[in-house]
């Protein structure tokens, strides 16, 4: 714990200490966390943070950019040459301002958008009736095909072509297999519509080729970097040269302020981490530790969307165990398994209490867990929904209080990056 935290706010540095602890101490199974390597957090904590820079590399606002502009400048650098793309704004402040800005590069308010439905496994930003995208732009949304749990490419090529709208999103929060980027810029073309791929969830597997880039099949590419990529909270987008211009002038002035330096650098280190050959093995372990999860889940009864999985993440429809998500999730947080409750395709229950449990393995393969540590999660993930399943609460706790220690146990074989 840094000494100077906890003299001036031992409340905050004991929070934060407790936060390290309890990371630390938890098979974290959320799909769209991670942990960050020392030299991401160490670039967070820098006096980059005391910087205002509102502009752009040689055109801002503000004075004293001797050293800002080349760190922006080689941030943007190694996103451009990570990816292939021709141009990288690496400001976005995170996920949902970068898709809000490619909404403002591409459409103007009441134009018709298009994107997964976020019960299907899209995102609120997606045009989801609650956002400011669903209110302010006229949305159009596919899903998934009931029978298989995939994403119904007729529906899309059929909507986009009675519809015609500006831009078709891509990708999205709660998918488990590979997107088809080339069907999706075909329909796209045909449509007179941008292709613009949200690959936050998967941005870290593409980067370690364990799943196909978008680009050259959609011309603008938003991401947050703290997801597979394993960068800080933030976002960025990627585009073509053609709207590389749109891009850069919807995310300032058009929506943002000053970017934040500090993060700026932290996701320079994590794109220079992510180019390295070892996170291409990270990668690869990511999707074999998820497919490895998901066999020992259905083994045990576990009804997967889709079937399994093709990336880093499960989504399990908890309708055939008895339990809903939510008690599940609650239940195994208390066990030391760390996951989100979730919709499932066609979910007949509310989002705030639905039907499925979200999972993945990028965190946990960070921390070097392997496939016999997969089988095992998957067991402890039976008893404890077995046990909540069941009438007797007294056994329930008393499974939750065995696999919570034992989960603990395996924590200390495996540290958190510090
Ligand atoms: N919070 C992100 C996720 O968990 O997928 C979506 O915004």
């Amino acid at each position: 714990m840094n000494p100077d935290l906890q003299a001036t706010d031992p409340a905050i540095a004991d929070l934060v200490a407790a936060e390290e602890r309890r990371q630390a101490e938890t098979v974290k199974l959320i799909p769209s966390e991670n942990y960050v390597s020392p030299a991401v957090l160490a670039a967070t904590g820098t006096v980059l943070t005391n910087k205002y820079s509102e502009g752009y590399p040689g055109r801002r606002y503000y004075e004293g950019q001797q050293v800002i502009d080349p760190l922006e400048e080689l941030a943007s650098r190694r996103a451009r040459e990570l990816f292939g793309a021709d141009h990288a704004n690496v400001q976005p402040y995170s996920g949902s301002p970068a898709n809000l800005a490619a909404y403002m590069a591409l459409a103007e308010p009441g134009d018709t958008i298009m994107g997964m439905a976020l019960p299907m496994g899209g995102h609120l930003t997606h045009g989801w009736s609650v956002s400011a995208t669903g209110k302010w732009f006229n949305p159009v949304r596919y899903g998934v095909r009931r029978d298989t749990g995939r994403i119904d490419m007729d529906e899309v090529r059929e909507l986009a072509l009675a519809e015609r709208p500006k831009l078709i999103f891509c990708g999205g929060t709660a998918i488990p297999r590979t997107i088809d980027f080339p069907a999706f810029a075909e329909i796209a073309r045909e449509a007179g519509s941008v292709l613009v791929a949200d690959i936050a969830h998967i941005a870290g597997l593409i980067a370690g080729g364990a799943h196909p880039s978008p680009v050259g099949h959609a011309e603008v590419i938003t991401t947050t970097t703290h997801k597979t990529l394993r960068g800080p909270r933030g976002a960025m987008i990627l585009s073509d040269e053609a709207h590389a211009k749109a891009v850069d002038k919807a995310v300032f002035p058009g929506l943002q302020g000053g970017p934040h330096n500090h993060t700026t650098a932290a996701i320079a280190v994590a794109l220079h981490e992510a180019a390295q050959p070892s996170f291409a093995d990270y990668a690869a372990q990511v999707v074999r530790n998820a497919v490895v999860l998901a066999e020992a889940l259905a083994e045990r009864g576990f009804d997967l969307v889709s079937g399994g999985t093709d990336n880093h993440l499960i989504l399990i429809d908890l309708t055939p165990k008895g339990v809903a998500g939510k008690p599940a999730a609650k239940a195994l947080d208390r066990a030391g398994l760390e996951t989100n409750y979730n919709t499932v395709p066609y979910d007949p229950r509310k989002p705030f209490d639905p039907s499925g449990l979200r999972i993945g393995t990028p965190a946990i393969t960070t921390r070097g867990m392997g496939e016999a540590e997969m089988r095992q999660i998957a067991a402890w993930m039976d008893e404890v929904v077995t046990a909540l399943a069941g009438s007797d609460e007294d056994a329930a706790e008393k499974v939750i209080d065995r696999v919570h220690h034992e989960v603990r146990e395996l924590t200390t074989r495996f540290p958190v990056p510090a």
